[in-house]
């Protein structure tokens, strides 16, 4: 059980560094300031998809020949920190469009891939969504019900799916469904992938979720009545889904993570301007020990988190293990993220209680990153499985 920071290397390349530019100045240019609006209006961030996507953000770690930046899983976590500082609601629907790019690229044939990995890297579809959960299967995936039976030429698929980002705009999703039969019950291994365009008939999307956070991100229910796929539509090989699930959740914990450096960075920044500007009992509160105790607690746990991701992220590009460090990444920075936006209500006071200011959007924003991709106790069974094995 090595630490596993080896030649980890600090300095950014001049690809990453150009990401970080170019994925600061969009987000502080064109998103800082809708953030209030779309989380207000609950409103759906797809007047800045293509926006996202000219610069190479709807697919960072997929290969230039599918329109992808093909910049790195370190350049994406860089970009996600970038675009969650500005809104989060946006670095959600960013997340998840790039995780299905990337399991597309990885698990798809090259029609599967050619058909839609183009349209997503160019904005040509809103988003890609990611159909795991059910309403009685969420830290149990393999525990889910829906379930695809073959048909002349095709599968059949019937169920229902629940927190789904951004299902009622996505032109492709990626669904997971039972393969194996009652009476051949084969657990993790009874579930395969399969794509599933919008307007496919059978396909019913849900009312969206009223949300504490993230309000302007979409969240709905998917439900499937005898929705018929072509044989084209499987994703991996049948009874491999499982795997396919836990890989790109891998990645998408390095994201989440990356996403709760983000927020909280926001969280940081705001409150070190506030503490440098209100003045109490005659002097700035910035003064106060109380005060720089909070911000030095925040600064410190933000450089843990971002440390940790990025390095989970240095080892995916590596092409290494990085399965516990991404879960690692995952639970130190959500629930870091957790006290340091906290924290920066506390510092502002009643302001930091009211929606005139950021801070509290960042509060209510930040709570699901210890939640989705896998709750932080699900990180904690990841770590341990790892170290104990
Ligand atoms: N990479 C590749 N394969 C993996 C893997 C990973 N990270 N994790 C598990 N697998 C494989 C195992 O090797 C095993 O394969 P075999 O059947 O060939 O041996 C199979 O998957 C089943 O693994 P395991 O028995 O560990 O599965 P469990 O049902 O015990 O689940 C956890 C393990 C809890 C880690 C998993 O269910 C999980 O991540 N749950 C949270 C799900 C989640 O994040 N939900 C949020 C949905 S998206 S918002």
């Amino acid at each position: 059980m090595e630490g596993r920071l080896d030649a980890m290397d600090l300095e950014l390349s001049e690809t990453q560094q150009l990401i970080v530019r170019s994925a600061r100045d969009f987000a502080q240019r064109e998103i800082a300031p809708k953030a209030a609006a779309l989380d207000r209006e609950e409103r759906f961030p797809g007047e800045l998809v293509k926006g996202l996507a000219e610069l190479g953000l709807m697919g960072v770690n997929v290969p230039a020949a599918l329109g992808g930046s093909e910049a790195g899983a370190v350049a994406y976590a860089l970009a996600m920190m970038e675009i969650s500082r500005a809104c989060a609601s946006t670095a959600v629907t960013m997340a998840v469009t790039n995780m299905v790019a990337e399991v597309i690229t990885e698990f798809g044939t090259p029609e599967q891939r050619e058909r839609h990995v183009p349209k997503i890297t160019a904005g040509e579809y809103q988003a890609g969504a990611f159909a795991l959960s059910e309403p009685q299967a969420g830290s149990d995936p393999a525990g889910m019900t829906t379930a695809a039976a073959r048909t002349d030429g095709g599968w059949v698929l019937n169920g229902e799916k629940q927190w789904i980002t951004s299902g009622a705009y996505a032109g492709v999703m990626i669904v997971w469904a039972r393969t194996d039969t009652p009476q051949d019950r084969r657990g993790a291994r009874g579930i395969s992938a399969f794509l599933v365009e919008q307007g496919t008939p059978g396909l019913r999307i849900g009312r969206a979720e009223d949300k504490l956070g993230l309000r302007g991100s979409n969240t709905v229910a998917l439900s499937f009545e005898d929705c018929r796929l072509p044989d084209g539509a499987l994703l991996g090989q049948e009874g491999q889904g499982f795997r396919v699930a836990m890989v790109a959740l891998d990645g998408g914990r390095i994201g989440v993570a990356s996403q709760a450096v983000g927020i909280s960075t926001a969280a940081l920044e705001a409150a070190v301007a506030y503490a440098r500007d209100r003045k109490q009992f005659g002097q700035a509160i910035a003064e106060f020990q109380a005060i720089q105790w909070m911000i030095a607690d925040s600064r410190t746990e933000l450089d843990a988190a971002r440390l940790l991701a990025l390095r989970a992220a240095w080892l995916k590009e590596q092409r290494r293990p990085f399965s516990a460090e991404a879960a690692m990444a995952k639970l130190f920075a959500s629930e870091a993220a957790w006290r340091i936006c906290d924290r920066a209500v506390q510092i502002h006071g009643a302001y930091g209680y009211v929606k005139d200011l950021a801070v509290e959007r960042h509060l209510r924003d930040v709570r699901v990153t210890r939640i989705y991709e896998g709750t932080s106790e699900v990180q904690r069974m990841v770590i341990a499985r790892a170290a104990l094995r």
